[in-house]
């Protein structure tokens, strides 16, 4: 036989071997083929080529053998694909070279050294990593690895891994998103960790800071809530003269499967496998809300997550731009009201529970008290601030801040000390303000328990001499205006700028009682501006009930309300953007809808729930929403969904759970039976709109247009009928149908049914259907839904205003039932 039909023979026998044999090497004569995989020892990690989401394109990558959702965690070629399967890997003697090649292309992704090994073999372990080795060595620790893919991440991090800076190489280890999720290669965020003061974590886009964790302070970074993960990972933080890095250990390995991912829209999130429902459950996020956008409130400002606005400005300081902060654009900062002048009697006032400024423009040193780290700063005249460098033994060592300082926020959980340099004049003042604080706390305190006692008194009384009449309850606009509900008042002006003017281009669409516009005020932060429509006395009525059931609640599935304006008779309200829109448009279009998984649609349920179970019982006011409808559930950029349209809500007080109005508002198909003939609201109202929702998500079809060649049952009775013939199956849709997690998708549409059930008193309350979803308790058997059969409930004749039943929109409607 002549070499080359040798070493083709060859190559072919080692290519079968890798094939065919759980190996979890390549050794030096083998060639690694499209198709071939190794997988780590105990199983956990297998190394291959793939095609990521819709690509084509094909990449060497490692991912989860054990996991049954394809989650790549490192690419090789991630910058240069394969557009065939013809690539191949080799371990080459001369030099350690590790390449994948494409006949036609060449060298697609290699490494190489000059220093000679003399059996290299690549091996993948069951951390992830994958090392290249000298055979002929034992290895004992990292020390002994020629290469690892450790050292080079991509989007994830995993347990184990370092993340920091090598100061004796100079390698420095940054994670960076892919461009999508079909596309792995570099995009533009990046995340790594700075040291050019103390050192800090930053995530950016290009040059641009979006956001970052506060410091290390011994024990953990500081601003990443880790909620119910403690126990599960510990974190390391290594800081000395040959290196800086942090990394986190699972406790035990085997109880949990955790990651951390840099998402291609530019959050960080810390991820934990859910073994039960087959996801990937988000722990925690690095932009998790708006005070951890860098620097929102600029310098000097601060960053409160449970005011609106949010930012205010340190004590002694002020806005640089008045019209800029009344506009919501904070990014110019404060400024001082008195300037410091050096060497003069100046001071320090401290900050309780707040995060840490931005570290880029500190120093620091560990061998100090706080008492020596305040002399420090007074001797340097630009010294801003100092706090502890180190959290540990009671705090120590010291931190000092030089030039403005930005981006801080309120953090009472976890929040640190901080002392920023003021005058003489503002300390005088702020003594004196505390005095002053203490003897007017105490007044108001004696004046307080004296309106207390005197309200309760009237409260009897009043609740003696009537009943409450929910119906005429709406709050004037000048009530709204007194009740101090701290919502900012934007100007005409600067929204119309906004909005430019409410050109067309900008309309998001219709809503209820006028268009929705999209705008980005000057500070960049784009907003949603509804415009209700200046004639109608029900937009009157909407804007009033939106601004004081909202304005004061806060729920990561609510849609915030940022501000209205008032001026020119004009009635608008302006809500944070929702990039995704509303979930009609994703469930009822057949392309749009292949772009949700059952995972996706899953978290869109459970966030629904928990939203609505916030307003039921979880706020201040019990607040019944009476339109909850797939248009009115918004989707931010993550499709995380938020709660929206709060025109039609009702609030109740103390322990009022139910309600009767002769004027009948909602949408066709969501509404209850005992609200839609009786006008009889109630939690159970919105937990029966709540199940209708399900339903639809799940079979993508409108309740209201919904029909079936074999029988004239609505969309609830067709599903009612499937659940008692034992044929789920036959409900759920397409892209559904592709998840393997059946299971789970009958359990919500059980649940749905139970929530739909005729009688009120037989559906679950929201609390209920939140342990029905995140539990596997057993389910009881649904009862026949209320509109069982109905198509359209109402007569015609019954509107006041006839509403628009064409295809694409729902209408919400009122109408009016004979009072009784
Ligand atoms: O389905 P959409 O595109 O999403 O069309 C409707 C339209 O305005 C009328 O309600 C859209 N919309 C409403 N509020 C917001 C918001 N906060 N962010 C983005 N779009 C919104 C909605």
């Amino acid at each position: 036989m002549q070499l080359p039909s040798i070493i083709l023979v060859c190559s072919i026998l080692s290519s079968t071997l890798i094939k065919s044999m759980a190996v979890d090497t390549i050794s030096m004569h083998q060639t690694f083929r499209d198709g071939d995989t190794i997988t780590s020892a105990g199983g956990e990690f297998q190394l291959g080529f793939f095609s990521p989401g819709s690509s084509t394109n094909r990449y060497l990558g490692i991912w989860y053998k054990k996991i049954s959702r394809v989650t790549v965690v490192w690419v090789a070629n991630r910058d240069s694909p394969l557009v065939n399967t013809s690539g191949f890997l080799q371990i080459s003697r001369e030099g350690i070279i590790l390449q994948a090649v494409n006949s036609s292309t060449g060298i697609i992704w290699s490494w190489s050294t000059s220093k000679l090994f003399k059996n290299p073999v690549l091996q993948l372990l069951d951390t992830g990593n994958l090392i290249l080795r000298d055979e002929d060595r034992d290895f004992k620790s990292e020390e002994d690895f020629i290469w690892q893919s450790f050292d080079h991440p991509g989007d994830n991090m995993l347990p184990g891994m370092k993340f920091g800076i090598d100061l004796v190489t100079g390698m420095n280890r940054i994670s960076s998103s892919w461009t999508s999720v079909n596309d792995p290669s570099r995009g533009s965020f990046t995340i790594g960790l700075d040291t050019s003061g103390f050192p800090q974590i930053l995530l950016s886009k290009g040059s641009v800071i979006q956001a970052r964790t506060g410091r290390w302070d011994g024990y953990k970074f500081k601003g990443i809530p880790k909620r119910s993960l403690n126990g599960i990972f510990k974190d390391e933080f290594v800081f000395n003269e040959k290196e800086i890095y942090y990394r986190f250990y699972l406790v035990n390995p085997t109880s949990a499967t955790m990651r951390i991912i840099l998402t291609p829209t530019g959050n960080v999130k810390v991820l934990v496998w859910n073994d039960q429902q087959q996801i990937w459950t988000v722990y925690s996020s690095l932009m998790d809300n708006d005070c951890d956008r860098y620097g929102l409130c600029g310098g000097y400002g601060i960053c409160k997550i449970d005011k609106t606005p949010r930012c205010e400005c340190l004590r002694g300081f002020v806005p640089r731009s008045q019209e800029k902060w009344k506009a919501a654009d904070w990014s110019s900062g404060c400024i001082r009201k008195t300037n410091l002048v050096c060497g003069t009697d100046e001071g320090f006032v401290k900050y309780s529970g707040v995060k840490l400024p931005d570290m880029r423009s500190s120093w620091y040193t560990l061998k100090m008290s706080l008492q020596e780290c305040e002399k420090l700063c007074l001797k340097n005249c630009s010294c801003t601030a100092y706090a502890n460098a180190d959290a540990r033994r009671g705090g120590h060592g010291c931190l000092l801040w030089f030039g403005e300082l930005i981006d801080i926020s309120d953090y009472a959980e976890d929040g640190e000390d901080i002392y920023v340099r003021m005058p003489s004049s503002e300390l005088v003042k702020s003594r004196k303000g505390k005095l002053e604080f203490i003897l007017i706390t105490a007044v108001l305190l004696v004046v307080l328990v004296g309106l207390i006692l005197l309200s309760v008194y009237k409260k009897r009384k009043l609740m003696k001499e009537e009943s409450l009449k929910l119906d005429s309850e709406s709050v004037s606009l000048t009530k709204i205006e007194n009740e101090d509900l701290e919502l900012p008042l934007y100007d005409f002006e600067s929204i119309a700028h906004a909005t430019s003017n409410f050109s067309p281009e900008k309309k998001l669409g219709e809503g209820g009682f006028g268009p929705v516009y999209k705008g980005t005020l000057t500070g960049g932060l784009e907003i949603a501006v509804k415009r209700l429509s200046k004639d109608s006395s029900q937009g009157l009525d909407e804007f009033k009930n939106e601004v004081s059931c909202i304005a004061k609640l806060q729920h990561r599935n609510l849609v915030t309300l940022l501000g209205c304006c008032t001026e020119k008779g004009e009635r608008i309200l302006i809500y944070e953007y929702m990039a995704n829109k509303s979930l009609d448009s994703f469930i009822f279009d057949s392309n749009a809808r292949n772009t949700l998984d059952w995972p996706k649609l899953y978290n869109i349920i459970t966030g629904i729930a928990r939203g609505l179970l916030y307003l039921h019982q979880d706020s201040k006011l019990r607040i019944i929403h009476r339109d909850l409808k797939a248009s009115n559930i918004l989707l931010d950029h993550d499709m995380n969904p938020k709660i929206s349209d709060f025109g039609m809500a009702r609030s109740f007080g103390g322990n009022e759970t139910e309600s009767n109005t002769s004027r009948i508002v909602g949408t066709y198909g969501y509404m209850s039976p005992e609200y839609a003939i009786d006008g009889q609201f109630s939690v159970k109202s919105d937990v029966y709109s709540f199940g209708v929702l399900l339903i639809e998500i799940i079979t993508g079809v409108k309740n209201r247009l919904f029909s079936h060649p074999d029988h004239s049952l609505n969309l609830l009775g067709h599903a009612w009928l499937s659940y008692e013939q034992d044929n789920l199956l036959q409900l759920i849709d397409g892209v559904i149908l592709e998840s393997n997690n059946y299971s789970e998708v009958f359990r919500v549409i059980q649940i749905g049914l139970l929530c739909v059930q005729h009688d009120p008193e037989d559906r679950p309350v929201m609390s209920q259907v939140v342990l029905m979803l995140s539990s596997n308790m057993k389910l009881p058997h649904p009862k026949q839904p209320g509109f069982f059969m109905e198509r359209y409930l109402l007569r015609q004749d019954q509107f006041l205003s006839k509403p628009n039943l064409s295809s694409s929109t729902q209408l919400t409607i009122t109408t009016l039932l004979p009072r009784q």
